[in-house]
């Protein structure tokens, strides 16, 4: 080991290897500080050759590397399988915007550089990068496509998969793969950068992409609805679908529970209702259309629907600060959720139509068997993803596969949008059938026959 920590030391400098158990200890602590493996060393190239030459000489040395980004996971991506066994290399440095096409609608960044940071790139560019999660401000752009995050608007622009044009990565040989092709079509052979997108940092690591971006929406308006049913909530998303899909960027949930819970521990937090509800909807209608009234367009569904009895009550943030105060109260959730206490976390998706029977039978199923538990759901309805998160005192892999148990037979998947990570593998494989990862396994074995690309990941 000392003699790889040299040879490290003398391809990207001493800066750029740490070794101290104080400097490396943050490396190997998950967000939550539930999880927790030390890593051997850690180290921060600056730039994709650095990367490059520390995989390579990781590689010939026998010593696997676990890639990390803002280690904002949500199921231990970022972090060693194990105590002192593998080498954390950190992309926090490769953070450069490199290109803007205005014409071409693309971004080309680094992958240490935050998704906030892109999506300002993307602003000033008088662009969209439509892709938005609660913890944009940390995660980085690397990690964000290596776990294929979802979050906010997926109902409208897709997943990160879906705006990844082109990739750069360094393979777990050291090989740099160029593939920054800012192509709308481009047709030849396997679509490479699907495959890395999703990898969890088990096939390479992402150096830099190649994003695809939207015009910037001339007009926003955003509100924040009382239900008093699941099933009010969904009604109320068909109207909004069915009135103007195409300006309907987000529909999000949060349960009474949920919300309780937040507006305890948040600071500012205040619910801009008369009244608390059983659930909530934030509702964001965009268009780059001009003088689309969008405002009036929430006021006649909203209207319509309190007619119709669907809803308990309602505002329109009538300011920008307000509409960031709505969307405080949303992003804000998880990070309540870790203050309230460790809650097991089911990052769960069914067809839109069967979240109802997920959130019953879930809810059933708890007061059966974990007295306990108290469900705080919320998530991404308007494209089936609940985070349907259990505070409890059991035992989280029987609660899991409790719920997932639920899931499945609702046809759903057992993660939605945080992956597999370390804390997914036993659903993994209960889940997918052995021909599923069978071909998985293959696959990993083809670009990583060593095995030291992320071990412990995923399988
Ligand atoms: C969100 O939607 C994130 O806010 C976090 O995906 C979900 O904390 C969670 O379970
Ligand atoms: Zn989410």
């Amino acid at each position: 080991m000392d003699a790889l920590i040299s040879r490290l030391t003398a391809a990207l400098g001493p800066a750029a290897v740490l070794t101290e158990p104080h400097d490396i200890a943050p490396y190997g602590e998950d967000w939550r500080g539930l999880y927790r493996n030390t890593p051997r060393a850690v180290l921060r190239p600056a730039d994709t050759a650095g990367v490059a030459a520390a995989v390579a000489l990781c590689a010939a040395a026998g010593v696997a590397i676990v890639p990390q980004g803002g280690n904002t996971s949500m199921v231990a991506g970022g972090i060693p399988s194990a105590p002192d066994a593998e080498i954390v290399l950190s992309l926090a440095r490769l953070n450069r915007l490199r290109s803007v096409d205005r014409a071409g609608l693309t971004l080309v960044v680094e992958a240490g550089m935050t998704l906030r940071a892109a999506q300002l790139a993307a602003e000033a560019a008088g662009a969209l990068l439509p892709l938005s999660i609660s913890s944009e401000g940390s995660a980085q752009i690397g990690g964000v496509i290596a776990t294929n995050a979802g979050g906010n608007n997926t109902l409208r622009f897709g997943n990160a998969r879906d705006l990844v044009l082109g990739l750069e990565v360094v393979l777990p040989d050291g090989a740099i793969w160029h593939g920054l092709r800012a192509l709308r079509k481009d047709n030849t052979g396997y679509a490479l950068r699907q495959l890395f997108a999703g990898s969890e940092g088990t096939l390479g690591i992402i150096t830099a992409a190649v994003l695809k971006l939207s015009p910037a929406p001339r007009e926003r308006a955003t509100c924040l609805v009382g239900l008093a049913s699941v099933a009010a909530v969904l009604d109320l998303f068909a109207r909004f679908r069915d009135e103007d899909d195409a300006a309907l960027y987000a529909f999000e949930y949060i349960s009474g529970t949920a919300m309780e819970i937040n507006l305890r521990h948040m600071p500012d937090g205040r619910l801009p209702l008369g009244q608390s509800a059983a659930h909530y909807a934030l509702i964001e209608l965009a268009t780059t259309r001009r003088n689309a009234a969008l405002r009036t367009t929430i006021e006649a569904v909203l209207g319509d629907a309190l007619e119709a009895g669907l809803i308990e009550d309602a505002a329109i943030a009538l300011s920008e600060a307000q509409r960031l105060a709505f969307w405080a109260l949303r992003e804000h959730v998880s990070e309540s959720q870790k203050r309230e206490g460790a809650s097991i976390k089911n990052d769960v998706s069914v067809p839109v139509a069967s979240v109802p029977a997920l959130l019953d039978r879930a809810a059933t199923m708890l007061a059966k068997t974990y007295p306990d538990a108290r469900m705080a759901a919320f998530g991404h309805i308007g494209d089936g993803n609940i985070h349907l998160n259990v505070i409890t005192t059991a035992d989280p892999e029987a609660l899991m596969a409790d719920v997932n148990a639920i899931v499945a037979d609702l046809g759903g998947s057992f993660s939605a949008e945080h992956g597999v990570g370390l804390v997914k593998r036993a659903a993994f494989g209960q889940w997918r059938d052995e021909t599923e990862r069978g071909v998985m396994r293959r696959i990993k074995l083809a670009l990583d026959p060593g095995g030291g690309m992320g071990p412990g990941k995923v399988f």
